[in-house]
């Protein structure tokens, strides 16, 4: 069972899509086992966008990403990384389709609503970011999805 890092950005959080965001993913059947509100602060930014440091967008991705709260989770299925970023839709608005969770309701760019792992090691070192081992909840879902 895999586990990635999702996150309802400041844009999604200052629109009120919390809810609707979590409803999608849980609609695909995915199990949360982790989620916290909070502010990100100055570090830890950059810590979670490591990967684009250097690049002409990353201050800017760092002081998005700490304008406001955020609410950060750990979700868990089945080769979830890939399928939650199919779920999110493209990074790019003009590409993101109707359907997604970008395509429904992003409008710019930068501003796409919701963070998602791209790989398991990205997935690992995110959650770890803003997760401790303890705060990951280990349970069975009671309700099958097959029958
Ligand atoms: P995310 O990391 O947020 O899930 O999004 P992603 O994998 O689809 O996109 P990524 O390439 O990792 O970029 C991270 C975030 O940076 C902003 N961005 N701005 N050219 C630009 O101005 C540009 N490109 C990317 C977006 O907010 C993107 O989600
Ligand atoms: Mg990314």
């Amino acid at each position: 069972m895999e586990r990635t890092f999702l996150m309802v950005k400041p844009d999604g959080v200052q629109r009120g899509l919390i809810g609707r965001i979590i409803s999608r993913l849980e609609d695909k059947g995915f199990k949360m086992v982790a989620g916290k509100f909070l502010l990100i602060s100055e570090d830890q930014a950059k810590r979670h966008y490591a990967e684009h440091e250097g690049k002409d967008f990353f201050d800017n991705l760092v002081s998005f990403i700490t304008s406001g709260p955020v609410f950060a989770m750990v979700w868990e299925g089945d080769e979830i990384i890939e399928l939650s970023r199919i779920v999110i839709g493209k990074t790019n608005v003009k590409e993101a389709q109707p359907g997604t969770i970008r395509g429904d309701f992003a409008l710019h760019t930068p501003r796409n609503l919701i963070h998602g792992s791209d790989s398991p090691n990205s997935a690992e070192r995110e959650i770890h970011n803003f997760f401790e081992q303890h705060e990951l909840v280990s349970y069975e879902k009671t309700i099958s999805l097959w029958n």
